[in-house]
C-alpha cells in the first residue's frame, strides 16, 4: 500500500533564499530590456518561488554582442589554455564549496531528491568541470605526411560564439555538459536555460565570474523557447548550437539554423530505450536495475529503460517482483531524507504522464501498480508499473518522460533485437545478462549511443553520450565533445626545398 501521507504533509522549507533572479550579460546581472518576468514554480505545490527575469530577442541580442565582443577582442581565447584552465578549476572549487546550497536550489526548483541533488549532481557537475579543465591545455592538432613538398598541419580553433539550451530534467548537468568544453576550448557562450528550472545556472554563473572569468564569455538568459530560445537559433552571429530537449524542439532549432546562417548543431533529444533482461538473470537484481533505469529522476530522463524487455522464462517472476518494488519506492518531499522520488517538474509533464497512463489503461496494457497521482497537492506521481505491453501501444512508442515502467515479454534475441531496433529513437539500451556471446551480440546488434551491459545510466565525465536516428546528432562528454567546439584549420606550406 502507499502512504500518502508525506505528499499531504506541509513541504519542508527549502533551506535557503533565492539570491540570483537576473539576466547575466557581460558580466553584469541585470532585468530583461522589456522589464518582464516569469515565476519558477516549486514543483511540490505549485507554488511561486521566485519571479525571473524573462529574456526574450533582445536580450539575446545584447548577450549575443557581449559573446562577439569577448571572442572577437579576447582575452579568452588569446589567453593560454593553462589560464583558461585555472579559472575553470577554480570554479569548480567554488562549486563545491557552495554545494549544499546548489543542491538545495536545484531540489526546489526541479522536484528531485535533494539526496541526489547533492550526491550525484553536484559532484558530477563539479567533476565535468573538472575534466574539461583538464582538457584546455591539451586541444591540439595533427602534423600530416602529406605527397612531395607540402609540409601540412591542422590548427584546433575555437569555433566562436556557442548557442547553448538546455531543458529542466538535468539543469546542473546540462549546463556542465555544455558549457564545460566550450569554455576549454576557448569559446565564449549565450546559455538559454529551461523556463521551469532557470536558478541554479544564474547562481553558479556568478560563482563562474567570481572564479575570474572575464565578462562577456558566459551569458545567461533566462527565458521561453519560442522567444528568446528561437532568437538564439536564428541568430546570425551565433557560431554553433547545442541543444538538449525533445525531437519536435531538435527539429526547429535545425531548421532555424539552416534557415539563418548554417552554423552547426549538436542535438541530444528524445528515446525509448530498450532495457532487456536475459533468460539468465538474476531475477532480483535484474528488477532493481530495470526499477532504477526507469525511475530515476522522476522518470525524467532521455536515456530512461522506458521499454523494458523480459524473457519469456522469466516474465512472471520478474513482473511481481517488479510491481512490488513500485510499491516500494519511497514518494514525497524530495528535500526530506530517503526519499526516491519527488514531483514532477511542472504541470504540462504531470497532465502528460496521466494521459499516457490513461491511454495504457484503455489500449489494454496490465495496469500492475500505480496508475494515478499520489497526494493531493503538487506534482506527484505514483511509481507505475504496466504488464502485457504490445509494441503498437502509445505507451510502447512514445516517451512517457515519467514514472511508468512499461513490461513487454520476449522469446529469443532475434524477436528482441528486431523489436528494441524498432523505434525512431537510438539513445540508449539496457542489457542484463551472465553471457558474454549474449552481451556482445546484443551490443553489436542494438542501434543506440550507448549500450549499458549489467549497469544503466553510469554517467563518467570521459564517456561520450548521444543518440542514433531520431534521438540526435553528435556526442556530448569525453573527448568527443571538443570536436563540437572546435574548427579545424589546415595549414599548408610549400617546402622551397623538400630534400628533407
Ligand atoms: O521540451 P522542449 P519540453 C522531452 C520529454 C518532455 C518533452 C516536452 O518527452 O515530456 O520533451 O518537454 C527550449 N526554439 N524532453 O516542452 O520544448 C525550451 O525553452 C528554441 C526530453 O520542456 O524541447 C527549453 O529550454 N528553443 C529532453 C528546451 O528547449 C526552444 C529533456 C527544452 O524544451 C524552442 C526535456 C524553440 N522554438 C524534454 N521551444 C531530453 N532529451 O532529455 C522550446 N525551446
Amino acid at each position: 500500500k502507499y502512504s500518502t501521507a508525506a505528499a499531504n504533509e506541509e513541504p519542508i522549507k527549502a533551506p535557503l533564499s533565492v539570491t540570483d533572479t537576473q539576466l547575466l550579460i557581460n558580466g553584469q546581472f541585470q532585468d530583461a530590456v522589456s522589464g518582464k518576468t516569469f515565476p519558477t514554480l516549486d514543483p511540490r505545490t505549485g507554488d511561486v518561488i521566485a519571479h525571473v527575469a524573462e529574456g526574450d530577442a533582445e536580450d539575446i541580442n545584447r548577450a549575443v554582442s557581449a559573446a562577439r565582443k569577448a571572442f572577437d577582442e579576447g582575452p579568452w581565447p588569446k589567453m593560454t589554455a593553462y589560464e583558461r584552465s585555472r579559472i575553470i578549476f577554480r570554479f569548480a572549487d567554488l562549486v563545491e564549496k557552495h554545494a549544499n546550497e546548489i543542491a538545495a536550489l536545484e531540489t526546489w526548483d526541479s522536484g528531485k531528491p535533494y539526496e541526489q541533488s547533492a550526491n550525484i549532481e553536484v559532484p558530477m557537475f563539479v567533476r565535468v568541470f573538472r575534466y574539461y579543465a583538464g582538457w584546455a591545455d591539451k586541444v591540439h592538432g595533427l602534423t600530416i605526411p602529406a605527397d612531395g613538398s607540402l609540409h601540412v598541419q591542422t590548427l584546433h580553433e575555437p569555433i566562436g560564439v556557442a548557442g547553448q539550451i538546455i531543458p529542466w530534467n538535468f539543469p546542473l548537468l546540462m549546463y556542465a555538459w555544455k558549457v564545460g568544453p566550450a569554455l576549454a576550448c576557448g569559446n565564449t557562450v549565450v546559455l538559454k536555460t529551461a523556463e521551469q528550472t532557470p536558478l541554479s545556472a544564474l547562481y553558479v554563473s556568478r560563482l563562474f565570474h567570481e572564479a575570474g572569468l572575464p565578462p562577456g564569455v558566459l551569458n545567461v538568459v533566462s527565458g521561453f523557447g519560442p522567444t528568446a530560445g528561437s532568437a538564439l537559433c536564428s541568430h546570425m552571429d551565433v557560431d554553433k548550437l547545442a541543444f538538449t530537449g525533445s525531437t519536435d524542439t531538435g527539429k526547429v532549432v535545425l531548421e532555424l539554423a539552416a534557415r539563418s546562417n548554417l552554423k552547426p548543431v549538436t542535438l541530444e533529444l528524445g528515446g525509448k530505450s530498450p532495457f532487456i533482461v536475459c533468460e539468465d538473470a538474476d531475477v532480483d537484481k535484474a528488477v532493481e536495475l530495470a526499477h532504477f533505469a526507469l525511475f530515476f529522476n522522476q522518470g525524467q530522463c532521455c536515456c530512461a529503460g522506458s521499454r523494458t524487455y523480459v524473457h519469456e522464462r522469466v516474465y512472471d517472476e520478474f513482473v511481481e517482483k517488479a510491481k512490488a518494488r513500485a510499491m516500494k519506492r519511497s514518494v514525497g518531499d524530495p528535500f526530506k531524507e530517503g526519499i526516491e522520488q519527488g514531483p514532477q517538474v511542472d504541470s504540462d509533464q504531470f497532465e502528460k504522464i496521466l494521459k499516457y497512463i490513461r491511454s495504457g489503461i484503455e489500449s489494454g496494457a496490465t495496469l500492475e501498480a500505480g496508475g494515478e497521482r499520489f497526494g493531493t497537492k503538487g506534482y506527484y506521481i505514483k511509481p507505475t508499473v504496466f504488464s502485457n505491453v504490445k509494441e503498437d501501444m502509445l505507451i510502447a512508442k512514445d516517451e512517457i518522460f515519467g514514472p511508468v515502467q512499461t513490461i513487454l515479454k520476449f522469446k529469443d534475441l532475434d524477436d528482441v533485437v528486431r523489436r528494441a531496433n524498432a523505434t525512431r529513437y537510438g539513445l540508449a539500451a539496457g542489457v542484463f545478462t551472465q553471457n558474454l556471446d549474449t552481451a556482445n551480440t546484443l551490443t553489436r546488434a542494438l542501434r543506440a549511443g550507448t549500450v549499458w551491459i549489467n549497469c544503466y545510466d553510469t554517467f563518467d565525465a570521459a564517456i561520450p553520450f548521444g543518440g542514433y536516428k531520431m534521438s540526435g546528432h553528435g556526442r556530448e562528454k569525453g573527448v568527443y565533445s571538443l570536436r563540437n567546439y572546435l574548427q579545424v584549420k589546415a595549414v599548408v606550406t610549400q617546402l622551397k626545398n623538400p630534400a628533407w
